[in-house]
């Protein structure tokens, strides 16, 4: 036996012959400790340092005193910022140094979602379309984390990063035209508004079930590290999706798999009524990431310097260590839920005007423009001009636009059309052909 302990210490191995009833560990050179069949080699374990925990499910510390850890106890993860309320940037060396180029296209992302959103929610309110999302109070999130990112990088969103797509070019006509579902529209008129989608841009396709894009997302980065072709993946998500069973498996699989992907959650305090008191107990998402072995920072979602530097940084962690990392966004969702929500039922209108008027990421970066000398009342009143005509255009543009023919919703269920599809288009065709009268055809292209 003495034999075999000495050549362990020279050694590492790992060696399991279960047959001979023997059980050799491996040794472990830093700690010099090993085992021989341990129920009856006990000598080794002699001074109190070597005396560790030997569980392979964690990597602690015995103690003799019975603890509970009281999460309560533990300092909330702090809320990471570069740039003051009134738009000063707080510590010199978190300055981003950004060309005032390249923040004046922030600024101007950011306000011409806030103007898009405003006609479109405005329109849906008329009926012209049938639903909608605005972003407001969350533009800072967006356009700070997809300015840091590699153009080539994936995107898999939720449904309110809009300034995303936004920020990459995705222009006024595509969104309009997605949300009129007509012939322009990338995805044929299938999903419901606010489902954006585009190959060309790298983001897939937005779909409602909450958290689905979360796994996927994992199984993406993977791809990405085997091509090891230097890009990552970035998954958006919002608090309440985080409590989805699907969020629990993307966490784990992409810090055991070691994806590099960004998991970026969007925490704005709701998820339609449900405030995020009654969402969950712990220090919200963020505190999570650590349980799941993942990088972890909180940033403060208005400050879109703040964000910019979260992302630029995950990123390079993503890249270069083939990890994935979490970033909590705090900010807060100005906006109703969406137009079939009206959060006056649960929330005061003092809450809302607060982060409207007192804690808002345009307002914010306007500030530090203003500071800077790039921006003032004439350029900001000629923008809000100018910004408004453009969307006003692609609005009046998409609402002339026809929608797709009816055979089109046939189409791309499967690779290629199948038999007992190709029976369906076809009575449907002999159905609306005899009963054109009833089926607003003049709206569609022709039926082939
Ligand atoms: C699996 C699933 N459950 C429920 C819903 C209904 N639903 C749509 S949005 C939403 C709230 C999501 O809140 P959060 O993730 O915090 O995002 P936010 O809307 O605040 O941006 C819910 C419950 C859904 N779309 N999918």
């Amino acid at each position: 036996m003495s034999a075999i302990r000495q050549a362990q210490r020279l050694i590492s191995f790992s060696f399991s012959p279960r047959s001979s009833g023997i059980r050799i560990y491996q040794c472990l050179s830093k700690r010099n400790f090993h085992r021989i069949n341990s129920v009856t080699c006990s000598e080794n374990v002699t001074s109190k340092f070597d005396d560790r925990p030997e569980f392979p499910g964690s990597k602690s510390e015995f103690v003799s005193k019975l603890e509970f850890i009281e999460p309560d106890n533990i300092k909330g993860i702090p809320v990471y910022r570069a740039l003051g309320r009134n738009g000063n940037i707080i510590e010199d060396s978190e300055d981003p140094k950004l060309d005032s180029s390249t923040v004046l296209k922030m600024y101007k992302d950011m306000t011409l979602l806030n103007t898009m959103d405003r006609i479109l929610y405005e329109s849906q309110r008329q009926g012209r379309i049938s639903f909608y999302m605005t972003n407001y109070g969350e533009e800072g999130t967006h356009i700070g984390s997809a300015a840091a990112l590699d153009p080539r990088d994936l995107v898999f969103g939720q449904y309110r990063e809009a300034g995303v797509l936004m920020w990459r070019g995705f222009t006024l006509d595509q969104f309009m035209d997605q949300c009129y579902g007509n012939v322009n529209d990338i995805g044929k008129g299938r999903q419901m508004p606010v489902h954006y989608g585009t190959k060309k841009l790298n983001f897939v396709t937005i779909s409602s079930p909450l958290a689905t894009q979360m796994p996927q997302a994992a199984g993406a980065a993977y791809a990405l590290k085997r091509a090891k072709n230097g890009l990552c993946v970035i998954c958006y998500f919002g608090e309440g999706a985080a409590s989805e069973g699907d969020a629990h498996a993307a966490f784990n699989f992409a810090a055991v798999l070691d994806c590099p992907v960004i998991f970026f959650c969007r925490n704005n305090g709701y998820a339609i009524s449900t405030p995020v008191k009654d969402q969950y107990r712990g220090d919200g998402i963020a505190s999570r990431g650590v349980g799941y072995g993942m990088m972890t920072v909180r940033v403060d979602g208005n400050d879109v310097f703040a964000v910019y530097n979260a992302v630029k940084s995950a990123r390079e962690i993503a890249v270069a260590q083939n990890r994935p990392v979490l970033i909590e966004a705090m900010t807060y969702r100005i906006g109703h839920h969406s137009t079939s929500d009206d959060s006056s039922a649960y929330r005061s209108v003092d809450e809302v005007s607060y982060w409207d008027k007192q804690d808002n990421p345009i307002s914010r970066l306007r500030n530090y423009m203003i500071n800077n000398g790039f921006w003032d009342e004439k350029m900001e009143k000629e923008w809000k001009l100018e910004s408004r005509k453009m969307v006003m255009r692609s609005f009046a543009d998409a609402e002339t636009r026809k929608r797709p023919s009816p055979d089109e919703m046939f189409e791309d269920v499967y690779d290629v059309l199948p038999k007992h599809l190709e029976n369906q288009l076809q009575e449907m065709k002999n159905h609306v052909k005899q009963y054109k009268e009833n089926y607003p055809l003049e709206h569609h292209e022709k039926l082939t």
